[in-house]
């Protein structure tokens, strides 16, 4: 695994894009960034053995390297599952459909605000929708809903922001913690932090909530979360 030293860099990119650089160290990125980022997968995989349908589609919306992607596979174990995962970015793409070469999936380079949802008894958005515009959000989760079949589910992990500020910032200060503990030093904290501002929108888990109901789901709940990181499910 290639070790993510890209804001170590004297000469390091001002934006964040998922751009080559970025996804050749996503997978050591994610997992020194993300708390609970190895569990989201373990997750992924039990509910799609817990939700996947017959000769249904599995979405994986914004699926990197193909990691979820994967989780869908081995937690549908399902030959009448027809798995696809989807992304915008040119570098992941490749290299997902590099790395799973032998997998029979089906790997989309596509805006996931474009791709139509049909016939679904899972749709996977593991840290994607925090990247899609505010005012996106919602047209997404409405296309997401008409195309889940009847008790259907959304897997929904993100970063989130808390209502009160000083909550806020000790969760931003825990997460920080969290990266220096796994080896990123304060100047790289601070670099990714600049880079992503405006790319990156958390909101609270509120107002997840009031968007997933007003997209339609009925049930929503919190399965896992770790400061600022928050994984939920929702049920059509
Ligand atoms: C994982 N789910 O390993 N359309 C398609 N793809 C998009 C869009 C869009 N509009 N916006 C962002 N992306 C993965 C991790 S990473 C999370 C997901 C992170 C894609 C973007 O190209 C990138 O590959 C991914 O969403 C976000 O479980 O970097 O924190």
């Amino acid at each position: 695994m290639k070790l993510d030293t890209i804001y170590t860099d004297t000469i390091h990119p001002q934006g964040f894009s998922f751009d080559d650089k970025v996804a050749s160290v996503f997978t050591d990125m994610i997992r020194r960034s993300v708390p609970g980022y190895a569990l989201s997968l373990q997750m992924v995989e039990l509910l799609a053995h817990q939700h996947a349908q017959d000769n249904s589609n599995l979405y994986d919306l914004g699926c990197s390297l193909g990691a979820a992607t994967m989780a869908l596979k081995r937690g549908s174990n399902n030959p009448k599952c027809h798995i696809i995962g989807v992304d915008n970015s040119s570098a992941m793409i490749e290299r997902c459909r590099d790395i799973l070469q032998n997998e029979q999936l089906d790997i989309r380079q596509q805006d996931i605000l474009l791709t139509h949802i049909e016939n679904s008894s899972v749709v996977v958005l593991n840290f994607v929708l925090q990247f899609v515009s505010l005012e996106k959000r919602p047209l997404l989760l409405k296309n997401i809903y008409q195309g889940l079949r009847p008790g259907g589910i959304l897997i929904l992990s993100e970063k989130i922001s808390f209502p009160d500020s000083a909550e806020n910032n000790r969760q931003i200060e825990l997460h920080e913690a969290f990266k220096r503990a796994h080896g990123y030093s304060k100047l790289e904290i601070s670099r990714k932090r600049t880079a992503l501002e405006d790319i990156l929108i958390p909101e609270t888990i509120q107002a997840h909530h009031q968007r997933l109901m007003n997209a339609g789901f009925s049930s929503i709940s919190n399965w896992f979360q770790c400061f600022n990181f928050v994984s939920m499910m929702a049920y059509k």
